[in-house]
């Protein structure tokens, strides 16, 4: 089990910027622009020692988003990559940008597989198999996060996928709507996990964090690329574009999750500093349809671009 000294530091000399990752679920820690700002949020309370997922950074969702969609599955939320040693491949570092690309295949997955799946450890020789990649490029302002699902088995499978990224919001000021917010998601259909209702169309106005806030933006028909800017305090602003494909290429459309745990449920999490939703605003780009199959031998990917 990998603990915080397995963390690796990789820094881009050309920009001085820098990037931390936990191989512990491939998790991307700290990303620091030449600036020397780091634009990600981890709790002061993150468990880092491997034995349960890290409260903060980019914790990568596969190949369910949410609790298990069937009544008998086991699988945890958010299924296993955030919760499996990822496996070091690459680190480089030139003019352009430096980088890391971290691997993890289903048969080294422990934790987080769950019964009653297809993907559950008794069926390790069955039909379904993957790998996973993860690389991570940065430079002096920006840094592309993509994950990658091989299909390496016989049959294929539905998945979802999703970087849970944490924002670090400077000055507290996470509940100030003139300092933290997403802007471009209107038209989006908009389904509230805090106050079920009916899924609605989202306006125009920016989105601010005034309760607590758990959201899923699906895009609209032929919106298939998300591009957000996300207030962070300190009057800045960071700019997120994600993009998917799957089989071949094809565009696939990527939701939005928007989640600020606010204070009941920040105080219910060991992992999370009671004060700290004051700290941070969670902005998700993932595949969250549930009719993204991914077909044997080939690829998808998720991939998002922060540009600060
Ligand atoms: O992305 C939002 C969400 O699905 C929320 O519902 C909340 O559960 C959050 O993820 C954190 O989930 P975790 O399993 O990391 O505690």
């Amino acid at each position: 089990m990998p603990d915080a000294d397995t963390i690796r530091t990789v820094t881009h000399t050309a920009s001085g910027a820098s990037i931390q990752v936990h191989p512990y679920g491939g998790t991307v820690l700290s990303y620091k622009s030449s600036a020397g700002r780091d634009h990600l949020f981890v709790s002061e309370t993150a468990i880092l020692d491997g034995s349960k997922p890290v409260r903060g950074g980019i914790p990568l969702v596969f190949p369910i988003f949410g609790p298990p969609g069937s009544a008998t599955s086991t699988m945890p939320q958010h299924g296993f990559a955030r919760r499996s040693t990822w496996v070091v491949g690459r680190e480089y570092d030139t003019a352009e940008s430096a980088g890391i690309i971290f691997g993890l295949n289903l048969k080294d997955v422990e934790q987080g597989r769950g019964e009653q799946n297809i993907w559950e450890k008794e069926k390790t020789a069955g039909p379904y198999d993957c790998s996973l990649e993860l690389t991570v490029d940065f430079s002096a302002t920006t840094m592309t996060t993509t994950m990658t699902v091989k299909n390496t088995g016989v049959a294929a499978f539905p998945f979802q996928a999703l970087l849970h990224t944490y924002y670090k919001v400077n000055g507290n000021a996470a509940l100030n709507k003139d300092q933290c917010f997403v802007k471009g998601l209107e038209g989006y259909t908009v389904t509230d996990k805090v106050i079920e209702g009916a899924p609605y169309a989202a306006d125009s106005e920016p989105i601010g964090i005034s309760s607590e806030t758990d959201r899923v933006y699906a895009p609209p028909a032929g919106k298939d690329v998300v591009a957000v800017t996300i207030g962070v305090g300190d009057n800045e602003t960071v700019s997120m574009t994600a993009s998917a494909g799957a089989n071949d290429g094809a565009a696939v459309p990527v939701s939005c999750v928007v989640w600020n745990p606010y204070k009941i449920k920040a105080a219910g999490m060991a992992d999370f500093g009671t004060e700290q939703y004051h700290d941070m605003i969670c902005v998700e780009p993932g595949i969250l349809g549930d009719d993204t199959v991914l077909e044997p031998g080939k690829e998808a990917f998720l991939k998002q671009v922060m540009s600060v």
